[in-house]
């Protein structure tokens, strides 16, 4: 199995120092374990810590010290009490990097921090021990940081094992039991906590029967993976059934508001805590796709949350119910049925009905996953709930890990927008919340006296992401980020190995939301290649240089030679990979894209449209509701316009569909070129760039096949002919 952004050589620096550990419990024994293992093979030695009179006068080229620690070394203790005389909180899973007196220091008030401190300094490598660093804190700007396996037990029929999986099997699941060996989600744990994923929910959201068991009489299985993912400071969720109290438990109803039901969740859920004190909670999709759910009953979601809500309350568990509510079986003759409004005008009138422990997860656009959607406005429409953002990790519409598509431009772009203004708070404020509040303090009295710096990193480039703060922030409660994991058994973890990078951008973003994707990248680079060498500014045949000149911008080009500016789901029906311009117009999912002999796209306006664009607050609701103001990107989500309709690039609708599409293909081309250039180069792996050199003929096949498709449906649909006389067929 390829050892993805921790290879042994990402190990190199600290392994090479004398490091002492201080702290207790079980994450401070991962930070010494794997400290001893990168000593025993690059020579350094690791204290077994604990006992600091004897290891006090060192000689030490590192100290990790979690807790008051009131017998902190010298060093160590001076680094303390300069925070302190900041009236810094280093926070829960934050941490203190400095440098004093030849030692380099990571401080922590949990244990949790040094982990992550640790995983820090891995990425830094030799950047770790040189003198010019400065004091740097570091923390989460969310709380939850979440990753949702979509995996079945049982190999589903239509699905297969893993939903909307494209690498593979599960990592936990196999013939309809847990795998026997499970060192695999050891390392896959490792991986996470490596890029600051701390929560994971293990089986798919649309829980079937088997896995609906999980909760009760095979939550050993899920008990077993705590076991695997605890080490790594990593919680166990469970998606659970809505209608488990009938389908499990027998009983008649499954009504929220039912005393019985509400007996047997709190009941199942006590075993829950019994077995896995620290079980994370819930995800629920309910009332969805056919999913059960409250409104059988006649009640709300809230309803529904609040039931599940209290019976993991005692526990400190949360429930995730999605906001992924909308009527799969609409007319598609029926012109007013909007599905991108659904989110809204099921969840915005609930606000301040949910629990202190519900989150409300939403995903990132209002459709669904498309490569290209307006923000939620759900996002910001419910100031008194906890909202956690849903991302896709799992390249369902972005090229199913057949193509390189770095998501993380995108995602920046969503947790940047600010959906009330420029006054606003951004959505990584909003999924934030308060850890995003607390991040002030730290921020405020780096400004002051100047001695706890916002954390650049060696690079430079890559923030510690504590998001910068308006008074609007404040009211939001976080509730994190969630992203759909992309991973499987394949030997590359993620079927093409470059897709790899989307998993460790998540985990970064959700740490360092406004952190830079092409610094992100770098990271993932420095540590995935290390026989690259270091400096991206050597000439363009640099490897480094090759990958980001593949990868930085893959997200526009996948855009461009898909559906265009913005209008989604030209896929083909049912798996949702390569081209079908109608394959979705007349069915009942409510995904259209209205083209007819004069134009194209969806007119979601109040004027004349479906009215959408009220969901949004001003000063976003003006500018969509408006042709000329509209942004070019997401113009045919908003309007339907004639084929002559000139952008704000310059370009008519019909000749920017020409020309992205001829472009898009052009990219690849190009890619392939660049890529094919690092074979033999000695810094990747055969079998690697074997996998991508395949991937990337794939991509070029399903690329001219979007190209020809997309152009020759317009061109016959408007008879305008390419300005550039290209062949379109
Ligand atoms: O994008 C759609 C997928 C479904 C998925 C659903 C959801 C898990 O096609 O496979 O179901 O979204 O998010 O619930």
């Amino acid at each position: 199995v390829h050892q993805a952004w921790l290879p042994p050589e990402a190990f190199r620096a600290i392994g090479a120092r004398r490091a002492l550990v201080l702290g207790d419990g079980p994450l401070a024994g991962t930070v010494r374990d794997e400290l001893a293992q990168a000593c025993a093979r690059y020579g350094g030695s690791v204290r077994p810590g604990g006992d600091l009179a004897s290891a006090d006068g060192g000689p030490y080229d590192l100290v990790l010290a979690a807790g008051a620690g009131e017998s902190l070394p010298a060093v160590a203790a001076a680094v303390r009490a300069e925070v302190r005389s900041l009236g810094a909180e280093i926070g829960g899973e934050g941490f203190v990097l400095a440098r004093r007196d030849g030692v380099t220091v990571v401080l922590a008030d949990e244990p949790a921090g040094l982990l992550y401190g640790l995983f820090h300094l891995v990425r830094l490598g030799e950047a770790a021990f040189e003198d010019t660093i400065a004091v740097e804190h570091h923390r989460p700007a969310l709380r939850l940081r979440m990753l949702d396996h979509w995996d079945n037990v049982d190999v589903h029929p239509v699905m297969g094992q893993v939903e909307r999986g494209y690498a593979g099997g599960s990592i936990f699941w196999r013939d309809g039991a847990l795998r026997d060996d499970l060192r695999r989600v050891r390392a896959y744990a490792r991986l996470l906590a490596a890029c600051g994923i701390n929560a994971v929910a293990v089986n798919n959201v649309n829980v079937h029967t088997t896995e609906a068991r999980l909760l009760t009489d095979r939550l050993g299985d899920v008990a077993a993976i705590a076991g695997e993912l605890r080490p790594y400071g990593i919680r166990v969720h469970l998606s659970v059934d809505f209608a488990a109290p009938v389908t499990l438990g027998g009983a008649s109803t499954a009504d929220p508001l039912d005393e019985d039901v509400r007996t047997w969740w709190a009941e199942t859920t006590e075993r829950v805590y019994d077995t896995i004190p620290d079980f994370g909670g819930y995800v629920v999709k309910a009332d969805s796709e056919g999913r059960p759910g409250p409104f059988a009953y006649g009640r709300s979601h809230a309803d529904g949350a609040n039931m599940l809500a209290e019976a993991l309350a005692p526990f400190g568990g949360v429930v995730h119910w999605r906001a992924f509510v909308y009527d799969h079986r609409q007319d598609w003759r029926d012109r007013s049925t909007d599905r991108a409004r659904a989110a809204h005008d099921h969840f915005a009138p609930l606000d301040g009905l949910f629990g202190d422990n519900v989150i409300l997860q939403v995903k990132h656009g209002p459709i669904d996953f498309q490569p290209r959607e307006p923000v939620s406005p759900v996002i910001a429409a419910m100031p008194a709930t906890r909202v956690a953002v849903e991302l896709q990790v799992t390249q369902e519409y972005t090229g199913q890990q057949r193509h390189v598509c770095y998501l993380a431009p995108m995602w920046s772009e969503v947790l940047g927008f600010r959906l009330s203004g420029p006054a606003g708070p951004s959505v990584a404020q909003i999924a934030g919340g308060a850890a995003a509040h607390h991040g002030r303090a730290a921020h405020g009295a780096a400004a002051a006296n100047g001695a706890v710096s916002n954390g650049a990193v060696s690079n430079g480039a890559v923030s510690n992401g504590v998001a910068e703060l308006d008074g609007t922030a404040q009211t939001y409660g976080g509730g994190g980020l969630v992203g759909v994991s992309n991973v499987g058994d394949d030997d590359f973890w993620t079927g093409h190995p470059l897709a790899q990078a989307n998993l460790y951008a998540f985990g970064r973003l959700a740490w360092a939301p406004d952190a830079d994707p092409a610094a992100i990248l770098d990271e993932w680079i420095g540590l995935t290649f290390p026989a690259f060498p270091p400096d991206m500014t050597g000439g363009p045949d640099r490897p480094r240089s090759v990958l980001h000149a593949i990868m930085d911008d893959s997200w526009r080009t996948y855009e461009r030679y898909t559906a265009p500016l913005g209008v989604g789901f030209m896929v083909r029906p049912g798996h949702h990979y390569g081209p079908d311009v109608d394959g979705y117009e007349y069915t009942p999912w409510g995904t259209y894209h209205f083209a007819d002999r004069d134009g194209v796209g969806v007119d979601r306006t109040r004027a004349t449209g479906t009215g959408y664009t009220g969901q949004y607050p001003e000063p976003w609701s003006q500018v969509y509701e408006s042709i000329e103001r509209c942004p070019d990107e997401v113009l045919l989500f908003f309007h339907h316009v004639p084929y002559g309709h000139v952008l704000h690039s310059g370009s008519t609708v019909i000749q920017h569909i020409y020309d992205t599409h001829f472009a898009g293909v052009e990219e690849v081309v190009r890619a392939q070129a660049l890529w094919a250039g690092l074979a033999g180069a000695g810094s990747v792996p055969p079998a690697l760039h074997a996998r991508v050199a395949d991937l990337l003929d794939e991509q070029l096949r399903c690329a001219r096949e979007w190209r020809d498709q997309v152009n020759t449906y317009f061109f016959r649909k408007s008879g305008v002919p390419d300005a550039h006389g290209r062949r379109i067929w």
